[in-house]
């Protein structure tokens, strides 16, 4: 399997967040792809497809944003990365703010995500790399792997959020359609809802969002990714959340992912992007499931039975001492 990832990716390496509370080191560190990598093996760097592809699914004063704000934020004098504190919560409306502590609630909505001058090109490269897969499926192979860090499930049109900032599975699934499918389904089993990407596709009837994640009644991000969340107007019933337990295992979150491989066969998609994260792991510092190293083949495999052309992307990990073993566990189910 082709597998991609940019050097570049590993600038962007904020040192503290505000995790419950308190702030603490950041768990999204660019030791997390350093062993991905040393577990999957050689990658090839991205081709640069520009910024089309990005701004088909993120709004310009947003991508402004991002790379503008850390200037704003030094600026103001503050110290280290841009950090919100205040959002609106009531409604979002398009205010145009020169303050730079407006603007970063306007485009976030958590204080997880700090934001640094090195973050655009990352999050761009790790955008390039989902691309560069996209590419490989496209021309004809059965299924190629995007190493996306930082990751991008959490971040929607117009915000950042859960260590994201480009929507790598959204710009892959929008990329498809503009490239000429005309069903794209996304299987989202990291941990985490991937409360972005169910954003951008809430009223897409030509995107089907499947999620299998933690109960959003006790994780992150708590107000997306319950089960009566299915999809707006003509999409309705296109985005299908599987929340589970704390404490879930194989049995229970291979079911799930199988209702899930049931309802995209029932939609046809002609390509399926994976968001993968690993954090589902029994040993990850900031979850809690029990999933095993050698239960990602297994996982891996049910989805490959499916004979979908498939870019895997991947989401969340903690455990770096893990991660390598676990990404090439996932990727090796593929391949069998
Ligand atoms: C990103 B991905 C709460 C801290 C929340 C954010 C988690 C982001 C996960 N105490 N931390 O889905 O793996
Ligand atoms: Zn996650």
């Amino acid at each position: 399997m082709r597998q991609f990832f940019s050097t570049r990716q590993l600038a962007h390496a904020p040192l503290r967040e505000l995790h419950n509370g308190g702030f603490t080191d950041y768990a999204e560190t660019p030791a997390r792809a350093d062993a991905i990598r040393a577990g999957i093996g050689a990658t090839e760097d991205p081709a640069d497809h520009g910024t089309a592809a990005i701004q088909a699914v993120h709004t310009l004063d947003y991508l402004d944003f991002l790379q503008a704000a850390p200037m704003r934020w030094a600026e103001a004098g503050r110290p280290g990365d841009v950090i919100g504190y205040v959002w609106p919560v009531v409604g979002r409306r398009p205010l145009t703010f020169a303050r730079i502590d407006a603007m970063v609630g306007q485009f976030s909505f958590d204080a997880a995500t700090p934001l640094a001058a090195t973050t655009w090109d990352a999050a761009y490269w790790s955008a390039q790399t989902a691309l560069s897969a996209l590419d490989a499926v496209l021309s004809g192979d059965k299924a190629a792997l995007g190493l996306c860090r930082p990751p991008g499930h959490h971040a929607g049109a117009d915000y950042m959020g859960g260590y994201c900032y480009l929507n790598s599975a959204a710009i892959v699934a929008q990329a498809a359609i503009d490239a000429g499918k005309t069903r794209v389904a996304i299987l989202d089993i990291d941990y985490h809802h991937g409360n972005g990407t169910q954003d951008i596709f809430y009223d897409r009837s030509d995107v089907f969002y499947a999620s299998v994640h933690a109960d959003p009644l006790t994780d992150y991000p708590f107000y997306w990714g319950h089960a009566d969340e299915t999809g707006e107007g003509e999409a309705a019933g296109t985005t299908l959340n599987l929340p589970l337990p704390q404490g879930a295992t194989l049995a229970p979150f291979r079911q799930a992912q199988a209702t899930a491989l049931e309802a995209i066969a029932a939609f046809g998609p002609d390509l399926l992007v994976i968001s993968f994260g690993a954090d589902t792991w029994e040993g990850d510092p900031i979850s809690h499931f029990k999933l095993t190293t050698a239960d990602y083949a297994v996982l891996a495999r049910d989805i490959a039975a499916c004979r979908w052309p498939s870019v895997i992307l991947t989401e969340g990990g903690y455990a770096v001492g893990a991660l390598g073993d676990n990404v090439a566990s996932f990727v090796s189910g593929f391949q069998s």
